[in-house]
């Protein structure tokens, strides 16, 4: 029905939201349906949208993370009220944590009703839980806003610190019509939605000074380098420099692996030995003791230690949040490596060749040592056989994806799988979470279209392993590889209190995750040496389709939490 002020033709909240966000190029929406948004992803896709639904929003959420730290575009998940919407509010927060630009877009329940507590269908006061949980949080109550609404969400995500943005949609919102030429002008396209942020030319002044004066310099790699895209510049930089560099998990890849400054094989030499740390969009977080302790070369856990650190980084409260910064350069990583690439001019001295000539040596020892444990066959099959073939593979296959999550499955992988392109690497991140296995392989595949291999633990699989259906339905080319020693770190744990049930952290023995991917139509591979691995690996990079390779692993083989067995709270002396 029209009345006299209105154009025969309307529109609704349910197409102004799919019109927005294809006017800003924003074309897959990661979902799961149901009540109030079933038809918004059915006509999303009528609308020519590329709309992937998943089995658990949180994987549908983690893959709109991964999308949007792939493509400087906020990835878009999809969920239903109050239980749909928490289940993806772990991925949002983790995104957040990550800072990754992803979009929460969840159906809520009637404001009326819910703030009357009136108990309507799956009632939750949505925006209220959000808003502290990621970056920002907004409700739109009316089609006309929706245009507003998207536009300030996206610029939420991807301006300044990239981040997690809440949109609440009330199942009221979808069905409300409008004239349609009045809802087209009232959509807004994001112009510059992530505004470069120059750096002051004093601190640019200031880092070079201190750079220039430092004997043991180190450039450490960050994920937010990854994410910004400065590739070749921040390549140029690490060369012009001749610094050492250590790719923090994210960042590896960002110069290949085997770049002859890369420092990663002499972690534990060059942290404590730098006088000056050039931090390069990476946090001085746990991963980096906080940038204390004995890592850094101070005495205790607190105490800091005596080195100078310039910090680039696009959020003016990152620096001194853990230790003193003496050279913070603010603004966005592109636009401060381009700065201080210039400011060094072509007369630029390299680092000192002692110190250079150093790192190499501890390196090279450390690789050597590494080569020598690659290069055993051992029966059963362990970490390290088994991660020689991924790392071969890899070596072959420089553009495929590596996603990867466990605790030894993790850590081992990372330093025994050399990477050599940007932004190839999805992993635990910040949180060191598990479950985004799954979720994120999805979205390497949907938004590169390349080959995706996951290193997954056993344990780590299971918190997103459903999500193989969601593969194979779409047909993506996934390698799932897991390292299966049957259990949380090893398979060997006892019952202390020698009753039947078997130790918290050990799983049934023998299983064959492999035959889950055969339920779906996938192809399943049970394998027990390095040659199957190899063979299968192979065989599922060549074909495309979806694959599981159960990879047999030494039970004994893993250590509790892996590399951060440290931070495991110790026992106090209290025995039985
Ligand atoms: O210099 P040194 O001598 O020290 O040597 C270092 C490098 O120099 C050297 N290296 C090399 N050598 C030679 N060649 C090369 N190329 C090379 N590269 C490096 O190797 C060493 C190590 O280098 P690295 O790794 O760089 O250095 P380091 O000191 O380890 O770095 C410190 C860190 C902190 C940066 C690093 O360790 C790191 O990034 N760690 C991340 C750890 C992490 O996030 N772990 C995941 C969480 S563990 C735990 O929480 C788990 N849970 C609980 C749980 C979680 N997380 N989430 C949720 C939602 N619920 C529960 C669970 C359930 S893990 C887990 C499952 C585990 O079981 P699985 O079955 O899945 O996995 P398995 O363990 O396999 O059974
Ligand atoms: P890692 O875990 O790899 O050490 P972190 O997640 O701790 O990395 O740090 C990433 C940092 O990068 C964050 O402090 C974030 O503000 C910053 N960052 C993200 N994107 C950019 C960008 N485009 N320019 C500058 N800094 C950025
Ligand atoms: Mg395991």
């Amino acid at each position: 029905m029209t009345n006299d002020t209105q154009s025969p033709v309307q529109t609704d909240g349910f197409h102004l939201l799919i019109d927005a966000l294809k006017l800003n190029d924003i074309n897959t929406i990661f979902a799961l349906p149901g009540i109030p948004i079933t038809d918004l992803t059915r006509m999303a896709q009528g609308e020519g949208m590329r709309v992937i639904s998943f089995r658990h929003e949180q994987h549908a959420g983690n893959a709109a993370a991964a999308a949007g730290f792939l493509t400087q575009k906020p990835g878009i998940c999809l969920t239903v009220s109050a239980p749909g919407f928490l289940n993806g509010l772990t991925a949002l927060t983790n995104a957040t944590t990550n800072c990754f630009p992803m979009i929460l877009i969840s159906g809520s329940s009637e404001r009326e009703i819910v703030d009357l507590q009136q108990g309507d269908y799956e009632e939750m006061d949505q925006l209220a839980i959000a808003k502290p949980l990621c970056k920002a949080a907004f409700r739109v109550l009316n089609a006309e806003d929706i245009g507003v609404g998207i536009a300030r969400a996206i610029r939420s995500a991807l301006s300044g610190r990239p981040g997690g943005v809440y949109l609440d949609l009330p199942a009221k919102f979808f069905a409300q019509t409008m004239d349609a030429e009045a809802g087209k002008k009232s959509l807004i396209k994001v112009v510059d939605p992530a505004p470069r942020q120059i750096p002051a030319p004093d601190s640019v002044q200031r880092a070079l000074t201190l750079l220039k004066g430092a004997k043991r310099p180190l450039i450490i790699l960050g994920k937010g380098a990854a994410y910004a895209q400065a590739d070749a510049d921040i390549r140029a930089l690490v060369e012009k420099s001749g610094i050492p560099y250590l790719p923090m998990s994210m960042a590896k890849g960002l110069l290949p692996d085997t770049h002859e400054q890369s420092a990663s094989a002499a972690r534990s030499y060059v942290l404590p030995e730098a006088d000056v740390v050039m931090l390069v969009g990476a946090r001085l977080n746990w991963l980096l003791s906080q940038g204390k302790g004995k890592t850094w070369g101070g005495n205790g856990p607190k105490d800091w230690a005596d080195k100078s650190f310039i910090q680039i980084d696009i959020s003016p409260t990152e620096a001194d949040s853990n230790v003193a910064i003496a050279a913070p350069l603010i603004g966005d990583i592109g636009s401060c490596v381009s700065a201080l690439l210039a400011g060094m001019g072509s007369s630029w001295a390299k680092a000192p060749a002692e110190w250079t000539s150093a790192v190499a040596e501890r390196k090279n020892k450390n690789i050597a040592k590494m080569a020598e444990t690659l290069a055993k066959d051992p029966s059963p099959m362990n970490y390290h056989s088994a991660l020689a073939v991924v790392r071969d593979i890899v070596k072959a296959n420089p553009e495929a994806m590596l996603v990867n999550e466990g605790a030894n499955a993790l850590d081992f992988t990372r330093s025994i799988v050399d990477m050599y392109q940007p932004r190839k690497r999805l992993d635990v991140g910040t949180w060191g979470i598990m479950g985004i296995g799954m979720g994120f392989s999805v979205a390497a595949a949907v938004v590169t279209g390349k080959p995706v291999i996951a290193i997954e633990g056993d344990s780590a699989f299971g918190f997103s392993g459903m999500e193989v259906e969601t593969i194979c339905r779409y047909n993506l080319p996934v390698c799932v590889v897991i390292l299966n020693n049957n259990g949380i770190y090893k398979g060997t744990d006892v019952n202390r209190g020698g009753g039947a049930d078997v130790a918290p952290t050990v799983f049934v023995k023998g299983a064959r995750y492999d035959k889950m991917m055969e339920a779906f139509g996938g192809v399943g591979v049970h394998v027990t040496t390095p040659q199957e691995l190899s063979a299968a690996m192979k065989e599922a990079i060549a074909s495309g389709k979806p694959t599981l390779i159960n990879a047999v692993i030494d039970e004994t083989a893993g250590t509790e939490s892996g590399r951060i067995t440290s931070l495991n709270p110790k026992t106090a002396a209290i025995k039985k």
